[in-house]
């Protein structure tokens, strides 16, 4: 494999194994990106915001922090159904409990609309990206869809297997990873943070 001399380096503020692989594939080649995986000794970050965008900033300027000279983003992300008046919502990792297994969420989230005929959902993603200890910007992606019976098929994570898209019958999880990442929430975000890279470099041109 070739280093890409002129890509750009993020640092993605998370230890979530499943989103590294959906950015990597989202940003492509002008971007080179690490996770916090391989960084021991990172203090806690609270999540104690009221909205996804509250802690995706939390996220991304405590690592900042951490890490001044890093270009560092942070994804906050959910589920919000609508029968349930949005949640799980900034819940949705820990529905069923504090580390709870995404089993055990998605479980939950099938009893709590056991019955309901109205299944309407949506994913919501806020990026949060910082610089030298300060916010630079959010941008914000969204994917309606509906919620199954059951859970089907084996890919992606977290509710996946219960999400079909608007325009689709297959879930999330039956769908190859390609066709997510054309069309989901996280994907939407990642193509409004990319046209924000875009416009900052030309101004800098100028
Ligand atoms: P970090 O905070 O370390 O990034 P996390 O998994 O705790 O990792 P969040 O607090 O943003 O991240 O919670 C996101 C949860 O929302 C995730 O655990 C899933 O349950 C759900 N979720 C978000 N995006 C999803 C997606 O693309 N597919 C399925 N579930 C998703």
């Amino acid at each position: 494999m070739t280093a890409n001399l002129g890509a750009m380096d993020l640092l993605l503020a998370t230890r979530n194994q499943h989103k590294t692989r959906e950015f990597t594939q989202l940003l492509g080649r002008n971007f080179t990106l690490r996770d916090l995986t391989s960084q021991r000794d990172l203090p806690e970050i609270l999540e104690t915001g009221r909205t996804f965008e509250e802690n995706a900033v939390i996220k991304a300027t405590t690592i900042s922090k951490i890490f001044p000279h890093k270009m560092v983003i942070a994804d906050d992300s959910g589920l919000e159904v609508d029968m349930l008046a949005g949640a799980p919502g900034i819940f949705s990792a820990r529905y069923a409990g504090e580390n709870a297994s995404d089993r055990r969420n998605v479980k939950k989230l099938l009893c709590e609309l056991q019955g309901a005929t109205e299944r309407w959902a949506r994913f919501r993603c806020v990026i949060a990206l910082a610089k030298n200890r300060k916010l630079m910007t959010t941008v914000v992606g969204e994917v309606a869809g509906a919620i199954t019976k059951s859970p089907r098929g084996e890919n992606g994570f977290g509710y996946d297997p219960i999400f079909v898209p608007e325009g689709f019958e297959e879930t999330f999880a039956e769908l190859p990873s390609n066709t997510k990442n054309a069309i989901s929430h996280r994907a939407n975000a990642v193509a409004e943070l990319v046209r924000y890279f875009n416009t900052a470099r030309r101004s800098a041109r100028k």
